[in-house]
């Protein structure tokens, strides 16, 4: 298959092009390289030294002797080379990871809000836009979150994008309904994850563009298969306040000494998915494509769920750290439950990957050998959700980066 990847330099496309070109596929990337940019913005780096794009790449064909094609341009803005790429290239799907997905980030100021929204929201567009006018029938799998259902439950199981409802009609009969479940964004950038899916199921009811959206977790561990192979294919590690995901700080943190930063009760739970386990349901997902005229396939691209705190605590007691409880910088419940129905990768035949002290052990291991790329100052989060979180009278405030 030909797969083009839209943010192929990212923390998961990196990986899923390598996953994908190992299993045969022909792969391309595009990315504008934004991320690497926003580094510079945010004086931070990833804790791993990752290479140049040409030097990843050469690095992949010297190992595999397969090549990996590399376009860098904006999918947001640069439609017509996008419209041009697909007419020429002719993919069969393409996987769409190109937006801005940190909401610490997505929440620093107006104007991250600003780029945040437009990036993502055009991004999509523009995607979608460019298969409908490319005439091809190109299966576009888009990473979501699990944050678009919000992270409450209802008493029930989250199930995979759609919910069954009952509608009461005028005469009193009640009628069976399936609809989108409801939007619940909790920052910036998990609602444009809501309006993504407005777009795939506009795009979808009027152009029989076939779409599959995976709503994944929190992911967490830096390597997979290939990532390993050699020291110039590794993956990013983001550990700062705005990128850095809890589980990955939580230990780096743990590597350094520095005591974990759990955001007020730590009572939040979160889904999470190990990154071998993405690529790997990427590859399903491609796999498994909906056919033509079938409504937006939804899956719950996760594996298991964790509270906050009792991952501070596995941490803290397999390496001695201590644990901060800090005020949440957040405007979110302090205490929530979640449970989350994944059958659909697991009738696919994923066998998930679970929180295992091998795996807790391989990402310490890498978090140990670049402790020294570590800047301690970038470790808190100073992202404020509100003008009312503690905190944000003494921060100082993000302005509008010049790139
Ligand atoms: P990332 O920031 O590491 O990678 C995104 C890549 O897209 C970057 O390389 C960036 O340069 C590129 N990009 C962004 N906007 C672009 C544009 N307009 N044109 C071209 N390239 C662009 O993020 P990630 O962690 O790899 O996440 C990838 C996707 O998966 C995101 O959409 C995110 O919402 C989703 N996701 C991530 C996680 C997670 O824990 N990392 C969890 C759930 C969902
Ligand atoms: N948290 C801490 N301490 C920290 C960092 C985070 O207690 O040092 C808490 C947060 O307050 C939050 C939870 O941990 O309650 C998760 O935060 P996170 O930064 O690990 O994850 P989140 O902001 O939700 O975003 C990440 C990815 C995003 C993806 C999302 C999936 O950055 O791209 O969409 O996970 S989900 O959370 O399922 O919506």
């Amino acid at each position: 298959m030909k797969v083009l990847i839209l943010g192929g330099d990212g923390f998961c496309g990196w990986p899923t092009a390598l996953h994908l070109s190992a299993q045969g596929h022909e792969v391309a990337i595009v990315d504008n390289l934004s991320r690497r940019n926003i580094d510079n913005e945010l004086e931070t780096n990833s804790l791993t030294p990752i290479r140049p794009m040409s030097e990843r790449l050469r690095a992949w064909k010297e190992i595999s002797g397969r090549d990996i094609a590399f376009h860098n341009f904006n999918v947001a803005v640069n439609y017509q080379r996008l419209l041009d790429l697909l007419n020429a290239w002719q993919p069969h799907a393409m996987v769409h990871f190109a937006e801005q997905r940190a909401a610490p980030y997505s929440m620093k100021s107006s104007w991250h809000k600003r780029y945040t929204v437009n990036n993502n929201l055009n991004a999509t567009n523009n995607v979608l836009a460019a298969v409908v006018e490319s005439g091809q029938d190109i299966h576009i799998a888009h990473l979501g979150t699990m944050g678009v259902y919000g992270y409450g439950t209802a008493g029930m199981k989250i199930p995979e994008g759609y919910l069954k409802v009952k509608l009461e009609t005028d005469d009193g009969t009640l009628v069976e309904n399936e609809i989108l479940y409801p939007a619940n964004p909790g920052s910036i950038y998990h609602m444009t994850k809501t309006q993504d899916q407005l777009l795939f199921y506009y795009y979808n009811k009027n152009d029989k563009v076939r779409v599959t959206d995976l709503h994944q977790g929190i992911v967490w561990g830096t390597q997979t298969e290939q990532t390993k192979l050699d020291e110039r294919l590794i993956n990013r590690f983001d550990y700062d306040g705005d990128y850095g995901t809890v589980l990955n700080r939580f230990l780096m943190q743990a590597a350094i000494g520095y005591p974990l930063t759990v955001h007020g009760t730590g009572g939040q739970t979160r889904a999470f998915i190990h990154l071998q386990d993405t690529v790997r349901c990427i590859q399903l997902a491609l796999e498994n494509p909906p056919v033509k005229g079938e409504r937006v396939q939804i899956f719950n691209q996760m594996t298991e769920c964790h509270r906050v705190r009792d991952l501070a605590r596995l941490v803290a007691e397999r390496t001695g750290v201590e644990v901060d409880h800090i005020p949440n910088p957040r405007n979110e419940d302090n205490e929530n439950d979640l449970h989350v129905v994944n059958d659909r990768f697991l009738h696919l035949g994923l066998d998930p990957i679970t929180l295992n002290s091998g795996l807790l052990e391989e990402v310490t291991e890498i978090t140990r050998r670049y402790a020294d790329r570590c800047d301690r100052s970038k470790i808190p989060c100073v992202s404020y959700w509100s003008t009312q979180a503690p905190g944000y009278r003494s921060s100082k405030r993000a302005k509008a980066p010049s790139h």
